[in-house]
């Protein structure tokens, strides 16, 4: 599997880790079911906003919930994707629902990911268009060949706007990180190619697909 091109050199530093501009993941949750006991209190307007998101008064925000508090900048609600790739990068305890100790993070990861969307938006479109996008993958250090980025584009654009929307962007920024990722450990010779097996191949793509 060759791909020529698009993969960060180290020297741009922390490449898959948290490439500059991205905001880092994952909240350090995975430590347990339960909130340790010396949890601090969460902000009370985090607090507040939890409550408005969970309607059912459920104590946890599922994705639908999410969905309905997100709007993009065509006025659509984030996609289901989006919201169940975030939801999954916080939900301890894998029920596809987000208790306020993992939305408290939830939100700034949200809120981060929003300031580098405004930050690479330079004509306040609201989208991200070809150029924009081919700087803020540079920026997080990527090299991609025009035709990649188009094809970025295309592919989550299929009525030809040429522009992807927040939740587009953030969708397509956390996979390419975590693809990135994958990658990097199999490339020990950093040349920006490697052989890898079938089943190591498919185990690869279906946990993207989770
Ligand atoms: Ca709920
Ligand atoms: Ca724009």
């Amino acid at each position: 599997m060759a791909y020529q091109g698009g993969y960060p050199q180290p020297q741009y530093g922390g490449y898959g880790q948290h490439p500059a501009g991205a905001p880092a993941g994952y909240g350090g949750g995975y430590g347990g079911y339960a909130p340790p006991p010396q949890q601090p209190p969460v902000n009370p307007e985090i607090q507040n906003i939890f409550r408005n998101i969970d309607k059912d008064n459920t104590g946890r925000i599922n994705n639908r919930e999410l969905q309905q508090a997100l709007i993009n900048g065509r006025g659509d609600h984030f996609s289901d994707t989006a919201c169940n790739l975030m939801i999954s990068m916080f939900d301890r305890n894998k029920t596809g629902t987000v208790d306020i100790y993992d939305f408290e993070k939830l939100y700034n990861y949200i809120n981060q990911w929003l300031q580098v969307f405004k930050n690479f938006d330079r004509d306040a479109s609201g989208h991200i268009e070809e150029s924009e996008l081919t700087q803020a993958l540079t920026q997080m250090g990527f090299r991609f060949s025009p035709q990649f980025i188009q094809y970025l584009i295309a592919k989550n654009d299929p009525i030809n706007r040429k522009e992807i929307s927040v939740d587009q962007f953030i969708v397509t920024c956390i996979q390419i990180q975590r693809f990135t990722d994958a990658f990097r450990v199999r490339d020990t010779e950093q040349k920006g190619v490697i052989t890898i097996g079938f089943e190591d191949f498919l185990g690869i793509a279906l946990s993207m697909c989770s």
